[in-house]
């Protein structure tokens, strides 16, 4: 399917239809794909909620971050990942994720639901609080293996992103693409958003070239992004 799109070669496309069935790309063999599944199936718990910098854990295990503008999506692809309906608190309200909220995944590895951005429904000092506390986690994280980058697959890279991506970039700080609620746009126009993103991610030093397209919807490109995760707590 990934052949019909000019460079996708590293994309990984699936259908969205309510059959959710995903097409695979070749480079994610069966060992990964479940090596995903087992390390996704674990035990997955809420640890902390960080909202200060000085109540951040001690930086002992991988961690994987999911940041992303405000409703983006990033609490439901926690819960898909995991399997859980309600790991991560979804919400309709944008701005619901306050905190860095910290789920211990069978003692393997940490993923970090992070406060989205772009969001200004919050007090104007409150929205000063949060960005400078993603700022210092991002920036000083040694332990953050990789940061998704969650981006609505209706709106595509915007500048809030583009703003987060330069940061990454200069703090060297690994991160992916990671397209969310694809179920919500027709094949045709996903097409576009995704060769959209490839594009970008060429022009960024510490962005991982690959992009996922998932759905926590309809479950689609989830046993993916748990293989590419895997890979990177397994690394
Ligand atoms: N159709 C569809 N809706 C989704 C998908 N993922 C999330 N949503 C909806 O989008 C809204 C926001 O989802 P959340 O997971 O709370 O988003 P978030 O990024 O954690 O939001 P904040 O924490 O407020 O920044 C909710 O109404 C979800 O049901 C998806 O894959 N498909
Ligand atoms: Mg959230």
């Amino acid at each position: 399917m990934g052949s019909r799109f000019r460079g996708s070669d590293n994309v990984r496309l699936m259908s969205w239809k309510s059959s959710a069935k995903v097409v695979t790309s070749p480079e994610f063999t069966p060992e990964a794909l479940e090596a995903g599944r087992k390390l996704f199936a674990q035990e997955c718990r809420f640890v902390i909620g960080v909202a200060q910098e000085v109540q951040l854990p001690p930086p002992g295990r991988p961690e994987i971050g999911f940041a992303g503008r405000s409703n983006v999506g990033k609490s439901s692809l926690l819960n898909a990942l995991t399997g859980r309906k309600s790991l991560a608190r979804v919400s309709g309200t944008p701005g619901a994720t306050r905190q860095l909220n910290f789920f211990d995944l069978g003692g393997r590895a940490y993923l970090v639901d992070l406060p989205g951005y772009g969001f200004a429904r919050a007090g104007k000092s409150d929205i000063a609080e949060w960005n400078a506390l993603i700022r210092a986690y991002l920036r000083g994280r040694a332990n953050l293996r990789r940061l998704c980058l969650l981006i609505d697959a209706r709106r595509g890279v915007g500048d809030p992103d583009r703003q987060i991506m330069a940061m990454l970039d200069e703090a060297a700080q690994s991160y992916q693409l990671v397209l969310t609620k694809t179920d919500k746009l027709p094949e045709k126009a996903l097409a576009g958003i995704v060769q959209a993103l490839e594009a970008e991610t060429a022009g960024h030093g510490a962005c991982h070239p690959e992009v996922i397209a998932t759905s926590a919807e309809t479950g689609a490109g989830i046993p993916d992004l748990r293989a590419a995760l895997a890979a990177v707590v397994f690394a």
